[in-house]
């Protein structure tokens, strides 16, 4: 069998299928990645333990806000791709997605009532820095660097930064769907981050089917059951079918 027959036979068996995304997965969207050969932006022009850390953000809220709401800018101008689609079609049978990615994509094509759960937050919300108080954030209309009506301390991102601990109900929900899924298929991720990385390979310490698709090679490779080499928006279509 090829890989895309592999691929295709693993997810056609699965009861209980995880999908598990990273940026690779918004490449074909415009949104650029953090790391490997595809579009990268991010990480390259800014240093991210400066940018995405609750250090940095104290040192200078200002440019970290800013910069936040520079790639908010940029997601009225994006659509979900053919891979969030075919996501999409996963979900409507059932499957779960766990994402590492803060954009809406996955949510702007997933049927009512799916699950995505998102382990390093939400870039359309705020949280304040201090107390519980969120905001929806308006991408059309972008709020300035702005402090918490209840308790004056700063808003920020309502994103996990770097050495922060992820939200626990989502990581507890996480961690269970990879315990107890036969079968996952793992988009666009470079597997550096954890502990969002180790939840694959526990999946496949737990005999779960692991497939990977990704534009470059990645540390799941070698316990993955198949990797497809590639994009995103042209290889999930072709596993998943119409
Ligand atoms: C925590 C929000 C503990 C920010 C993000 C060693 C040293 C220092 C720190 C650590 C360490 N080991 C572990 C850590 C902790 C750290 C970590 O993992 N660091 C790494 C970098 C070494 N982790 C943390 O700090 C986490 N928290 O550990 O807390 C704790 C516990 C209790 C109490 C207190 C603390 C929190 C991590 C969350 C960080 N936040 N994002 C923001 O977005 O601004 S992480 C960031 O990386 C994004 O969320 C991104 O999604 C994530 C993972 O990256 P990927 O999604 O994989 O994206 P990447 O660009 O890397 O790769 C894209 C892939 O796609 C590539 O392989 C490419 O080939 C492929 N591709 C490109 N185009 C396409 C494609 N594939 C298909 N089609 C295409 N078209
Ligand atoms: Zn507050």
């Amino acid at each position: 069998m090829t890989p895309l027959q592999t691929a295709r036979d693993i997810l056609c068996n699965s009861r209980k299928l995880v999908v598990f995304t990273g940026a690779g997965v918004s490449a074909d969207s415009g949104i650029p990645t953090f790391r490997g050969s595809g579009e990268t932006g991010f990480w390259g022009k800014f240093d991210p333990m400066k940018l995405a850390s609750p250090e940095g953000f104290v040192e200078d809220p200002k440019l970290v806000y800013d910069w936040y709401n520079w790639r908010r800018s940029q997601l009225p101008q994006v659509r979900p791709n053919p891979a969030h689609e075919a996501i999409g079609r996963l979900q409507q049978e059932g499957a779960v997605v766990i994402t590492q990615n803060v954009d809406d994509l996955h949510e702007r094509v997933a049927p009512t009532g799916a699950t995505i759960l998102k382990l390093h937050g939400t870039i359309i919300e705020d949280k304040c820095f201090s107390c519980d108080h969120r905001e929806k954030v308006d991408t059309a209309n972008l709020p300035p660097l702005h402090r918490c009506p209840k308790c004056g301390a700063y808003m920020r991102p309502a994103i996990v930064w770097f050495g922060e601990a992820l939200d626990p109900d989502v990581w507890d929900a996480a961690e269970d769907y990879c315990t107890g899924c036969d079968a996952m298929l793992v988009v666009g991720t470079s597997a550096q981050v954890y502990p969002a990385a180790g939840l694959v390979f526990e999946a496949h310490r737990r005999r779960a089917n692991v497939v990977v698709v990704n534009l470059d090679e990645s540390p799941l490779d070698e316990m993955a059951n198949v990797v497809l080499y590639g994009r995103a928006a042209d290889l999930v279509p072709q596993i998943v079918g119409p």
